[in-house]
Parts: C-alpha cells; sequence; structure tokens
C-alpha cells in the first residue's frame, strides 16, 4: 500500500474555542481554517506541524460520531489519517487483507479531500483514515 505520511492526527475536543488556546498559546502553532463538515457534524480547526496537520473536531449534534466518542472515552485522539495517491485502491486493498470498511469507496472529507475509514474494531482500536488530495 503507498502510505506517503500521516496527512493529520484527529482530536476529538468539547469546544475548538477552549482547546485553540493550548495549541496556539502553549504549542505555538497557528490555526489556519476552521470549516464545518455538515455531513459528519462537526466544526473542524486546522493545524500545520511539518507535513501533518492536527485537526481538532468539535461535534455540532448528539448523534455526530464525535459526539459518542467523547461521551464514550471522554476528549482526547480520534483517528488517524494516512497521506496515499489513491483512497479507493487502499480502501480495496484493505479489504482484501480482512480489514471491513466504515466507507466502501472514497467520499469528501474535510478541505474537500477524498476520504475513507476502516473500522476500528479491525484496527486494532484505531480509527484509521485514508486521505488523497
Ligand atoms: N476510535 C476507536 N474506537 C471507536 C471510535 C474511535 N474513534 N469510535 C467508535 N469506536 C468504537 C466504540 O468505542 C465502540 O466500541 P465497543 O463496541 O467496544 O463499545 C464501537 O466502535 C462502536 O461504536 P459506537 O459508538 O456504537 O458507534 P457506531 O457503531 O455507530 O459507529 C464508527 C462507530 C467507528 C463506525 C463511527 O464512529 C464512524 O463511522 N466513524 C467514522 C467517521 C467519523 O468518525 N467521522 C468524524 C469526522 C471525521 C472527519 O471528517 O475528519
Amino acid at each position: 500500500m503507498n502510505l506517503t505520511h500521516i496527512e493529520h492526527i484527529g482530536i476529538a475536543v468539547n469546544s475548538i474555542e477552549e482547546a485553540k488556546k493550548y495549541y496556539e498559546n502553549v504549542l505555538g502553532l497557528e490555526c489556519y481554517a476552521v470549516e464545518l463538515v455538515e455531513d459528519q457534524k462537526v466544526k473542524t480547526a486546522f493545524f500545520m506541524i511539518g507535513q501533518t496537520k492536527i485537526e481538532l473536531l468539535e461535534p455540532t449534534s448528539d448523534e455526530s460520531a464525535v459526539a459518542k466518542f467523547i461521551a464514550k472515552k471522554g476528549q482526547g485522539i480520534h483517528h488517524i489519517a494516512f497521506a496515499t495517491d489513491d483512497v479507493d485502491k487502499s480502501l480495496k486493498e484493505a479489504e482484501n487483507k480482512g480489514i471491513k470498511l466504515i466507507d466502501k469507496e472514497k467520499r469528501k472529507g474535510a478541505e474537500g479531500l477524498n476520504i475513507g475509514f476502516l473500522h476500528p474494531k479491525f484496527t486494532m482500536g484505531v480509527l484509521t483514515e485514508f486521505c488523497e488530495k
């Protein structure tokens, strides 16, 4: 599988407004974008570090996957996203190796990127995303 780097790490937070203070004032990172991803029912905020992003995820509805995650586990690392040149191909390869897919094919995620998720039950509890520009 042709994965090149960690594209982003998704972190579930109760409030982007609050969490941003830590990333900006303590770690000294710059928030370069805030975006609503309506179909995922989340607000996102992005910080760049090297070629990797930190993606803060704030639920906008109790039905959001992120709201459920926080209710169960509290705030913290929600998913890891690997950069690939072909999400559909990476999903298919993972499926052929016995990994259950959440997304059968790529869809649009934050920043207009093509994305696809693997099920955390098949990846040792780490929700895994493939991400393609
Ligand atoms: N990391 C690890 N495990 C997770 C998880 C996560 N982020 N989210 C859910 N789980 C686990 C739950 O703890 C639960 O485990 P148990 O069966 O041991 O209790 C199991 O998965 C089922 O979770 P659930 O809360 O009952 O929720 P659902 O089955 O309805 O959905 C999942 C789980 C992973 C399929 C769903 O959260 C999903 O489709 N996630 C991918 C999409 C997503 O997270 N989008 C957020 C925005 C991302 C973005 O745009 O960047």
